[in-house]
């Protein structure tokens, strides 16, 4: 008999992997076999400095224990319990947790597995919601060029990102895109909130000229764009949205999936920003990671608006086999736990100037042309090399991985975003290694 745990070329076919060059990764592979706090250990054994939280979710650093423990501990006691038309305890617990440390007025939460399934959750939400209070005219969904918010149908509707989209057919119908607000020219070399662009927002109301508010059920944007490379908001822009759509009777959804749980410093961008949406979507650092959960969280009135008719009706025509599954809620809680021990959701507050400074440090680095960063999120933006996109910042992180620091590429962009447990010492380390890194480039 074959051993099937060894790691031989032929192991590696089965797997088509997500977001990946498949074939490059499958003749050399990169494999990670264990964390702790903020390394991984790779297959051949070296620690590698984890600047990415994994994928922007293991906010709390990696393994650790109370997460552990209360993953081990749930599986052994309840491992699955229905949620349609039945209940256990800890998805209530961690949705009234949810609910008291959100931003004021978001007190109800549907969970989902990912990211992507809380955005069709929103989106479909907004719709209905629309049509329960008798506006069903308002159909249209409203993205933003480069947003990114998953990879389901709705998704990657009111999405952005021209390769996500363009091998998928028609989409959702009905939808139309904000400008993005990436603008290098002016705002390059920027510490946290861009200066230029707040008249992007004016762009809200040419399209609600065009279709008419009464068309419209929601805008959904990223309060910072994290995917498509860190697109950080100009001065006043999510505040001008909010008036927007508040007055025209158009619902926000803020997409905090990157963003929310302690990334800016504040435990959602909706804090940081004071900008409170209708609708907010969160997943990744909700459980750190360790188990796939996703949540979305609303107000009483659109909540309300579904309450009527006979009680043993279904309001809401939707949800998943694992929405609030045991698993998740309980690495959820303990997630939660962990935050607040460490206060974690502020750590990055105390931590943001060291970190642009850092950042900043790398100005004047071959090939940088542009540093950005807003609470414990960086971006470098690299010359592309001439005829090749995406090939240097490819190769930046080939050579990171061998030299034991993990960073994420997207375009000619490197994005950052530390385990929030960082210290002083590996933001010093971080710069370090990419500085090196991108001098020794071609
Ligand atoms: N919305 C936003 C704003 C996201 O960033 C999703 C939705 C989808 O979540 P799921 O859990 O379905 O992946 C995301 C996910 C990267 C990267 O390197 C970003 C994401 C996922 C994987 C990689 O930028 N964002
Ligand atoms: N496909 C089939 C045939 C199903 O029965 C179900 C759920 O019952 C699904 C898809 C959806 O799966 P999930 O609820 O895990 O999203």
């Amino acid at each position: 008999m074959s051993d099937t745990h060894a790691v031989v070329p032929n192991d590696l076919a089965a797997f088509w992997m997500p977001f990946t060059a498949n074939r490059q990764f499958k003749k050399s592979p990169r494999m990670f076999v264990a964390a702790k706090d903020m390394h991984y250990t790779s297959a051949d054994g070296r620690q590698v400095l984890d600047a990415t939280s994994g994928l922007w979710c293991v906010n709390a650093g990696h393994c650790r224990p109370k997460i552990t423990e209360a993953v081990q501990k749930q599986v052994a006691e309840l491992d699955f319990a229905p949620t349609f038309q039945l209940g256990h305890p800890k998805a209530f617990e961690l949705a009234n947790q949810l609910a008291s440390m959100a931003p004021a007025g978001l007190e109800h939460v549907l969970f989902s597995n990912s990211g992507s399934e809380a955005v069709e959750t929103a989106l479909k939400l907004a719709l209905a919601y629309q049509r329960a209070r008798g506006e069903g005219g308002r159909f249209r969904l409203i993205g933003r060029e480069r947003g990114y918010h998953g990879v389901n149908f709705g998704g990657i509707s009111v999405g952005g990102i021209l390769p996500n989209r363009k091998m998928f057919g028609t989409l959702l119908t009905g939808v139309d895109h904000l400008p993005h607000t990436h603008d290098i020219a002016r705002n390059a070399w920027s510490k946290g909130m861009p200066p230029h662009g707040l008249e992007l927002a004016d762009e809200l109301d040419r399209i609600i000229a065009l279709h008419d508010a009464s068309t419209i059920a929601a805008v959904i944007v990223e309060p910072v764009a994290g995917s498509t490379g860190v697109l950080i908001p100009p001065k006043g822009y999510l505040q001008k949205l909010r008036d927007t759509c508040t007055k025209h009777g158009i619902l926000l959804i803020f997409d905090e999936v990157i963003t929310g749980f302690g990334r800016l410093g504040t435990p959602f961008a909706a804090d940081y920003f004071g900008v409170i949406p209708d609708i907010m979507i969160t997943a990744k650092g909700l459980t750190n990671g360790v188990i796939p959960m996703g949540a979305v969280l609303t107000t009483a009135k659109i909540h309300d608006t579904f309450m009527h008719g006979p009680e043993h009706l279904i309001e809401f025509f939707h949800g998943y086999t694992y929405s609030g599954n045991p698993m998740a809620a309980a690495a959820g809680l303990a997630t939660l736990e962990t935050y607040r021990d460490e206060q974690l959701l502020t750590r990055g507050a105390e931590l943001a100037s060291y970190w642009e400074n850092a950042l900043h440090s790398l100005k004047g680095t071959r090939h940088v042309i542009d540093v950005r960063n807003i609470g414990l999120i960086g971006a470098i933006e690299l010359e592309p090399m001439a005829g090749l996109p995406t090939k240097r910042t490819f190769s930046a992180f080939i050579e990171a991985f061998e030299k034991g620091l993990l960073i994420r590429t997207t375009g000619d962009i490197i994005a950052l975003s530390p385990p929030l447990i960082v210290q002083k010492s590996h933001i010093d380390q971080i710069v370090e290694m990419l500085s090196d890194i991108l001098n020794g480039l071609e």
